[in-house]
């Protein structure tokens, strides 16, 4: 059987790249909700309702193994989605995001930018400060970086003002804040912002860590597999479907920009 993975749309598909290169023999199905996007500024009550109606599509066809390759749906739906599916391990990628954080940071202060649901959930505030109770958390939601991402303004002077606008109070807070606490670590709790990475590096201090959830994500789900003895035996390369709510051929198109190798429509 594939892994199931959803996202809101073509976001989920920076989590799909790197579980491809931790996983390449693995099989995967992936639904963008692309006709309810975005997920990011909708209530959690919503975004909850849409991730188990994206699941069950799943789960209906096949799945081993179920990733929310989607920020927003991680902090409001994976516990909703591990009771309603006991049978199938549920993974998002808050939880592994927030450990990579805890293990990057040596001053214990992290800086969280995502979407404005995730942060107004507090998901990340919460895994972060259950691993490491002493951590001093700076949530920030960072909305454009969706936009630009999609778009394709990765880098240049638009998106890096734009960075500079939203980073800037963070990590270069104005003279006359009393010793204030600089993060080391940033968590991109988004799933479009690996793409603004470069950007978003010339905005900050050239020593912050920046921490993208996709990679420690598939680590997640390669030792999950190994755990429940759940991996596809070595040999060809896996295969990857991909389902849409909405037009197949524009999230081929944008998709193609986050996976970093074409999509066909026929897949
Ligand atoms: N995939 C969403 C996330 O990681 O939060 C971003 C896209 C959106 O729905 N705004």
């Amino acid at each position: 059987l594939p892994i199931g993975m959803f996202d809101s749309g073509v976001g989920g598909l920076t989590v799909l790249k790197a579980l491809r290169e931790r996983l390449p023999c693995e099989d995967v199905l992936y639904l963008g909700d692309t006709a309810r996007l975005p997920y990011g500024t909708k209530s959690s009550q919503t975004v909850s309702r849409y991730a188990v109606q994206c699941s069950a599509e799943l789960v209906k066809r096949g799945i081993k193994l179920l990733v929310v390759a989607c920020n927003t749906a991680s902090a409001v739906a994976v516990q909703a989605l591990s009771d309603a599916y006991p049978h199938i391990p549920v993974i998002g990628v808050v939880q592994p995001g927030a450990q990579a954080a805890c293990n990057a940071t040596s001053n214990q202060a992290i800086a969280v930018i995502a979407t404005e649901s995730t942060i107004a959930g507090g998901a990340y505030q919460r895994a972060i400060h259950s691993i490491n109770p002493q951590a001093r958390i700076i949530g920030h939601p960072c909305p454009l970086f969706v936009s630009l991402a999609e778009e394709g303004w990765v880098d240049g002077p638009i998106t890096e003002a734009v960075a500079a606008r939203y980073l800037d109070p963070i990590f270069k807070p104005a003279s006359g804040v009393a010793e204030p606490v600089i993060p080391d670590t940033l968590v991109l709790g988004c799933t479009h912002f690996p793409l603004l990475a470069p950007a978003i590096r010339n905005v900050v201090n050239h020593d912050t860590t920046i921490v993208d959830s996709a990679a420690t994500t598939a680590e997640t789900v390669y030792n999950k597999l190994q755990q429940q003895n759940l991996q596809q035996a070595e040999g060809e390369c896996g295969s990857a479907h991909y389902l849409t709510t909405d037009d197949a051929a524009r999230f081929a198109r944008t998709g193609t920009r986050f996976l970093g190798t074409a999509i066909s429509e026929s897949e």
